[in-house]
């Protein structure tokens, strides 16, 4: 397994270098005339003290919360019953026939079923969910570590992203579905989850089971989770831009 530079996270890096070089000059204009600060500004250093700082905020932990912090009921939001006839008859069965497809570039497919999903090793996490319509809300999930799904299937050394299939089309449009990069899908907060506020999962926010990936804005954590691909592009899916929203506009990359 090899952790890709995708161009999302390079774009998100020059972004990030550019913007920390103009606030470091700007706040120590009189100082950087100096030798030692000339040295210390010089090109290579300078970048890779930052991108340093960077690359390590994409290992933190998204805040814990604690048990007092949860909000009564978790507000839900999109799609809060999908209608598809597939997904009615497996929810009527209590999601007893519901299996999760993993596939794309992995050495061994597989399907998991719930029971399957809940004997992996899992996480119980109280973090807080924000939406770009401007509200947040604090939850408990607990869910199997994605990272260690992968790790069971199996991921080819070309996959680049984990892509997220759901049950739904939004307003009766065309299907959601989301991405991750793999450095995001390994990420020990990352949790494919089955529980809500210690019960299973509500059909609003996602039954049987929903993306967490904590560091990231409410729309790329996929509800209604029935497949996951892996993949070295999105070009072939929706429109071409790793998820509902990015198709029609949102950035692909959603970290907080
Ligand atoms: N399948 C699916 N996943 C989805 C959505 C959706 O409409 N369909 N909405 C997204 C958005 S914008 C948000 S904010 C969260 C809402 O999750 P919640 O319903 O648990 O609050 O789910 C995200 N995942
Ligand atoms: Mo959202």
């Amino acid at each position: 397994m090899t952790h890709p530079t995708d161009p999302g996270r390079r774009r998100f890096l020059t972004r990030g270098l550019l913007a920390g070089g103009t606030l470091m000059l700007a706040g120590c204009d009189r100082l950087s005339r100096s030798d030692a600060m000339q040295r210390l500004f010089s090109a290579s250093e300078g970048l890779t003290q930052q991108a340093h700082r960077l690359l390590a905020s994409r290992e933190a932990l998204a805040r814990e919360y604690g048990p007092d912090d949860i909000a009564p009921t978790f507000r839900a939001n999109g799609t809060t019953m999908p209608r598809e006839v597939d997904y009615l008859r497996l929810a009527a069965n209590d999601f007893r026939d519901w299996r999760l497809e993993v596939q794309g570039l992995v050495e061994r497919p597989q399907a998991f079923s719930l029971d399957d999903l809940r004997a992996l090793p899992a996480r119980t996490q109280i973090t807080r969910h924000d939406c770009v319509e401007g509200w947040s809300c604090i939850g408990q999930w607990t869910g199997a570590v994605l990272g260690e799904v992968l790790a069971r299937v199996g991921v080819r050394d070309e996959a680049r992203f984990v892509v997220f299939h759901c049950a739904d089309r939004y307003h009766g449009g065309d299907r959601y579905y989301e991405s991750l990069d793999l450095r995001e899908a390994y990420h020990p907060q990352t949790l494919l989850a089955y529980e809500l506020n210690g019960g299973d999962l509500p059909v609003a926010n996602g039954a049987p089971l929903r993306l967490r990936a904590e560091r990231q804005l409410g729309y790329k954590m996929a509800k209604y989770v029935m497949r996951i691909e892996l993949v070295a592009s999105f070009a072939h899916l929706g429109r071409g831009r790793g998820g509902y929203w990015e198709d029609r506009g949102y950035r692909w990359w959603a970290g907080i």
